[in-house]
């Protein structure tokens, strides 16, 4: 048995429940064997910044590779969020991509038939859909794990930037599996990204790329080639990306160049090394993670200096993956008394509703926390439970700020 059956054959194992004595790291390193390609010509490394556009300290945090929108820069700019300002997640950089020569490749044993493969030209002449949707980190609001919790957690120390509503159009992939010859045995569906493979540990695990349910790809998934009725810009994704309504950022995955539909179930290192919930209060293989949490933000940055006795009108944005947002409760003195905040703005797809609060602020110091609950009753905790990676932070967000 040479290597390469051998980890197929373990990968079976594992996907049957056989893999005893199979930890992680094995996982990991059979991930990093099975099913990746060498990159699609036309796509080629930058040398200089991870991200192409400008990043003006008073609209982006850098953080690494990535960087957050500073929620300052939300106050009076509508529903979407404009495209200076969207926060960018990379796991390495933003790769440039020749629209001329990209393809997009499907592939695999959930299909009837062979590869398929679509030029953009073709992609844009399918029937298309726009969509209001939001891109939010899993680790968005991680950084308070440890602010707020005092807790230990790996990753980026997101505040509450990393996540961004735009109006994305493009083909669902419903439209383009079909043209593919999906057949009926189909399980799976992984996008891969075409930026440069991402090394964690010493390991090469190969392109980004994540596997998610047919029943999700079939339902509201789309292929987006324009944000906010524009070109796709190079660091979100240009010129296709994948966009997974509800769900953690890392399954729209950025930069497509082939989608694996497969009648077995897929895995990779970001469904079973990251992108799940480890730690103490978690089972030992973790719990996966799809869909995203309700939160809360004020549109200020924290320390924010008022001027004292004279009205201000506080506004913030809450959110839920559940549903739209039935109540947002706003407190200005550390969760002693709560307000009811006032709902203002259209809400297209109720992907996240806009509020604001009168507020006469003493001189002095002030902790300013907003709690939202959507029509579901699902609402945000004072602590969240921990998880290593820092993933899925819901907890109310305490806010220092001042007046004076
Ligand atoms: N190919 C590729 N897709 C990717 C990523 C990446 O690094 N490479 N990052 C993912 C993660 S973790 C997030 S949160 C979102 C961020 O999208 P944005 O940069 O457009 O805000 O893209 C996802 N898609
Ligand atoms: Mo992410």
């Amino acid at each position: 048995m040479n290597e390469l059956e051998y980890d197929e054959r373990r990968l079976q194992d594992f996907v049957a429940g056989r893999a005893r004595g199979f930890s992680r790291r094995d996982l990991l390193l059979l991930s990093a064997a099975a099913g990746v390609g060498a990159l699609v010509p036309g796509a080629e490394a930058r040398a200089a910044s991870p991200i192409v556009k400008p990043l003006p300290p008073e609209l982006l945090r850098p953080l690494g590779t990535n960087a957050e929108t500073r929620w300052s820069s939300l106050k009076d700019v509508g529903y979407y969020v404009p495209i200076d300002r969207f926060f960018v997640r990379n796991h390495t950089s933003t790769p440039v991509i020749d629209a001329a020569t990209w393809n997009l490749s499907v592939f695999g044993s959930g299909l009837r038939g062979g590869p398929v493969s679509f030029t953009l030209d073709e992609l844009k002449r399918l029937p298309d859909v726009t969509i209001p949707a939001a891109v939010e980190c899993a680790g968005n609001g991680r950084g308070y794990f440890t602010s707020q919790q005092g807790q230990t957690v790996s990753g980026t120390a997101w505040t509450l930037g990393a996540v961004g509503v735009a109006r994305w159009r493009g083909v669902r992939l419903s439209t383009v599996l079909r043209r593919a010859g999906l057949s009926r045995h189909a399980v799976d569906v992984q996008p891969v990204g075409l930026d440069p493979t991402f090394v964690s540990g010493g390991v090469d695990l190969g392109p980004v790329r994540r596997p998610f349910p047919v029943e999700k790809a079939l339902d509201d998934v789309i292929l987006a080639y324009e944000m906010n009725g524009q070109d796709l810009p190079a660091d979100h994704g240009f010129p296709v990306r994948v966009i997974v309504p509800g769900w953690v950022g890392i399954a729209s995955i950025k930069w497509l160049g082939s989608i694996e539909v497969s009648a077995t179930p897929l895995f990779s290192p970001w469904s079973t090394q990251f992108y799940r919930l480890f730690g103490s209060e978690y089972p030992v293989d973790g719990v996966p993670i799809n869909e995203q949490v309700v939160k809360s933000a004020f549109e200020l940055d924290a320390g924010a200096v008022f001027e004292a006795g004279r009205r201000t009108v506080l506004t913030g944005r809450s959110w839920s993956a559940h549903g739209p947002i039935r109540k947002v409760e706003v407190s200005t003195d550390g969760g002693a008394t709560w307000k009811r905040a006032r709902f203002y703005g259209a809400t297209p797809g109720h992907v996240w509703q806009r509020w604001e609060l009168d507020w006469k602020p003493a001189a002095g110091a002030h902790e300013l926390r907003a709690r939202a609950t959507d029509v579901h009753g699902n609402t945000q905790p004072d602590v969240t439970v921990h998880n290593t990676l820092g993933y899925l932070f819901d907890a109310v967000v305490k806010v220092p700020v001042s007046a004076a």
